[in-house]
């Protein structure tokens, strides 16, 4: 189980957290996803078979992409 935060400089509201958490929830193997809206930064848990790259890429499709 893997836990990391991405900076989500894309978020501007509680509708872009809902989003998010909604759109990320999806993926297979992701077990909890955090958005802090005042931070824009949104925090992942998850285990195979997702990847580190998958949530990057849906946060790409989405339009949240993440920076570093
Ligand atoms: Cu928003």
């Amino acid at each position: 189980m893997t836990t990391k935060t991405f900076k989500t400089p894309a978020i501007h509201c509680h509708h872009c957290a809902m989003t998010i958490k909604a759109e990320l929830s999806d993926l297979v193997g992701v077990e909890s996803v955090l958005v802090n809206v005042e931070e824009k930064t949104t925090e992942v848990t998850f285990d195979q078979p997702a990847t580190e790259s998958d949530v990057r890429s849906l946060l790409d499709e989405i339009g949240y992409p993440a920076e570093a």
